[in-house]
């Protein structure tokens, strides 16, 4: 049992391409993967614009608003949620140099148009969540672009989307480096600002992801903790990362088991998914992985929270009080640890 609602996007099924290799795993078509997620504990889905509705680009808002309704009667036959739509803007051609903070108008102008079109798809996907994982909004070359300038685009152009649909909530999820080498919103810090200039504060939240945090040389759990202390953690997307290095997805626990712990203490202890909110699980399969095991990534996450949520509810916070009068940081931490190991 666990206190919490997951979700997942089809991208978690990952086929094992990477920058050295090519694919070694068949894609899961859209209908299996929904009834993969259902089977294992997943109730909500995530999706990026083109993940709902392939081949956007060539069709009209009319025809994009159908097939997202036709994604949506596949959620409904299992039962499963649409947890946010997230505009895909570094696959595509017009994306080279970002979107929101492209030098070119024109690509500028195609972003805003995947941005308004992920609104319209959300709608029909029954959700007023839009995630922006801003991958390419940042610089490649620091001289390229002029950074205040451009975080100003940034702010504008998420007023615009506020603008679009009253109703719509916009989670950005920070990231500080990969695929570019700077970023203009590597960490919550940073979106919490922009959320306080844009046009709706309430309107515009944080998604957390455990490696994004880690790249950013930051721990995951406060990272969720200074979101949360601002009402503005919207969504997580749990993993985990060897270090500082190129991100890696990997399950969630695997690498840090405290810090893993500490995530989940974080957002059991505030009341974290009380407002709808998931636990996303961001999570990529190693390549050594076969087909038929392929999702165990995800499978192996969700029990490792649910693990930990058992760890967390065994907490015990008389002792750390103790602990925290006499100031006696060494017997806490020794505390958690032999909590951890079952010692
Ligand atoms: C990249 C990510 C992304 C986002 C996704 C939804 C491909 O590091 O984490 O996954 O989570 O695009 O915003
Ligand atoms: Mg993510």
């Amino acid at each position: 049992m666990s206190q919490f609602k997951f979700s997942a996007g089809p991208w978690n099924l990952n086929e094992g391409v990477e920058t050295f290799g090519p694919a070694v795993r068949n894609t899961v078509p859209f209908e299996e993967a929904v009834k993969k997620f259902k089977e294992i504990g997943i109730s909500a889905v995530q999706f990026h614009d083109d993940d709902a509705v392939p081949n956007m680009n060539n069709m009209t808002i009319e025809e994009i608003k159908a097939e997202a309704r036709n994604v949506k009667k596949i959620l409904d036959k299992y039962g499963m949620e649409a947890e946010f739509v997230a505009p895909r803007l570094w696959m595509d051609p017009h994306t080279t140099d970002g979107g929101f903070t492209s030098n070119s108008k024109e690509d500028y102008e195609f972003a805003m148009w995947r941005a308004f079109r992920s609104i319209d798809i959300a709608k029909e996907l029954g959700t007023n969540r839009i995630v922006l994982w801003l991958a390419r909004e940042g610089t490649l070359c620091a001289e390229s672009k002029n950074p205040v300038e451009k975080i100003n685009q940034l702010i504008d152009s998420i007023n615009k989307m506020l603008e679009y649909d009253k109703d719509i909530h916009i989670l950005i999820e920070s990231k500080p480096n990969e695929p570019i080498d700077r970023s203009y919103c590597g960490t919550i810090g940073h979106v919490m600002a922009v959320s306080a200039a844009s046009i709706d504060p309430s309107r515009v939240e944080a998604l957390l992801e455990s490696a994004h945090a880690i790249l950013a040389g930051l721990d995951p759990a406060n990272e969720m903790a200074f979101a949360l202390a601002f009402n503005k953690l919207g969504s997580v997307h749990l993993n985990d990362q060897n270090g500082i290095r190129y991100d890696q997805d990997k399950a969630f626990g695997s690498e840090s088991l405290r810090n893993a712990f500490n995530q989940v203490k974080v957002l059991v202890e505030n009341g974290y998914g009380k407002n709808g909110e998931y636990v996303g699980i961001d999570v990529k399969a190693m390549r050594t992985q076969k087909q038929d095991v392929g999702y165990k990534h995800l499978e192996n996450s969700i029990k490792v929270v649910k693990l930990l949520e058992e760890k967390v509810a065994k907490f015990d916070y008389e002792f750390q009080k103790k602990c925290v009068a006499e100031r006696d940081y060494e017997a806490l931490e020794m505390y958690v640890m032999e909590l951890l190991l079952n010692a």
